[in-house]
């Protein structure tokens, strides 16, 4: 048409969409597991690039353990209570929608959906996600260290680092450090969840923490299609039958469409 410019919203060509959606249309037990790329839209730092500004000269994998915590407190919770605040302060992108969005089409057609995160944010809660199990734990609840006792500290900066207890311990994140063990309701719930789904998604996640970045061999071993949404490669990559590569906060929506819409 001359003269005429059509422009239309950059929709992903990717054909591992439309291998994804296929698979999602017919799916009856869909598992999801996300890591911290599926925040990185709505502002917060991936888990390997959290470490910025004060924490630059740290290596998270090094912060994110009891032995950094025995040595250091007040290091440790500045860092967490920084990142819980920033956590706070974002919203949930599309991405999280989707998700929130594919459980609710799952269900409604008597299907299951579990949507198993490393994510500490609790965004996918706030994108009105239901069914999640939290792999990590969250950084929004706190536990004595003496008491095991859970606080949830208020939306505000904590006033000493680290914070006292009220039941004389200190208070840490109740999150899964690494060489802590995953809480085991969470295991269980992650391993009957992948023993007989149908397709497994794996989005924005590096896949290099165990034991999640095993799952993706038990969804296999149940005969599930597996998949992949993340920008690049990962150490999963080449196991999975469907890679998209793009954002999760373009590509989510997008499978959606074409596994709802069309
Ligand atoms: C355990 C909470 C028993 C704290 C976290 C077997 C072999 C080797 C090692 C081990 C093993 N078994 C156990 C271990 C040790 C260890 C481990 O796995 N180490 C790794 C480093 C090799 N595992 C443990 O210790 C676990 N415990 O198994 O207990 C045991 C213990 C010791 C020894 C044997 C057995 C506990 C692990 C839990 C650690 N806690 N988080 C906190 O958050 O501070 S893990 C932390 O990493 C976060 O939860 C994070 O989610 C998770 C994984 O990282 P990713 O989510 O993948 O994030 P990352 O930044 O790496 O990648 C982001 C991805 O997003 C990238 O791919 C990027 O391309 C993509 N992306 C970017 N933008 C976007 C995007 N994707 C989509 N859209 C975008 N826009």
């Amino acid at each position: 048409m001359e003269g005429r410019v059509w422009y239309l919203p950059h929709m992903p060509t990717d054909p591992a969409l439309q291998d994804i959606a296929h698979a999602l249309r017919q799916a009856q037990r869909v598992v999801v597991l996300t890591g911290a790329g599926v925040s990185a839209e709505s502002g917060t730092p991936t888990f390997r690039d959290a470490m910025t500004g004060l924490w630059a000269s740290f290596n998270p994998e090094e912060l994110a353990t009891p032995e950094a915590f025995e040595r250091n407190p007040e290091l440790v919770t500045r860092w967490y209570d920084q990142r819980r605040l920033g956590c706070m302060a974002c919203l949930p992108n599309p991405g999280h929608l989707a998700l929130a969005r594919m459980e609710r089409e799952l269900t409604a057609r008597g299907g299951r959906f579990t949507l198993l995160t490393q994510n500490v944010d609790r965004l996918h809660q706030r994108a009105g996600s239901q069914n999640i199990v939290e792999l990590h734990g969250t950084i929004m609840v706190w536990r004595c260290t003496r008491t095991g006792r859970e606080v949830t500290p208020p939306p505000e900066p904590m006033q000493a680092f680290p914070p006292k207890s009220d039941d004389g311990g200190l208070l840490r994140p109740s999150v899964v450090w690494f060489g802590e063990m995953l809480p085991e309701s969470a295991l269980a719930a992650s391993f009957e969840a992948l023993d007989g789904c149908d397709l497994f998604i794996s989005v924005g996640t590096s896949s290099v923490v165990q034991p999640a970045a095993s799952f993706v061999f038990y969804a296999k071993r149940s005969g599930a299609t597996t998949s992949e949404v993340n920008p690049e490669d990962t150490a999963i990559t080449r196991w999975v039958d469907h890679a998209a590569r793009g954002k999760s906060g373009l590509l989510l929506p997008e499978i959606n469409r074409l596994a709802f819409d069309d």
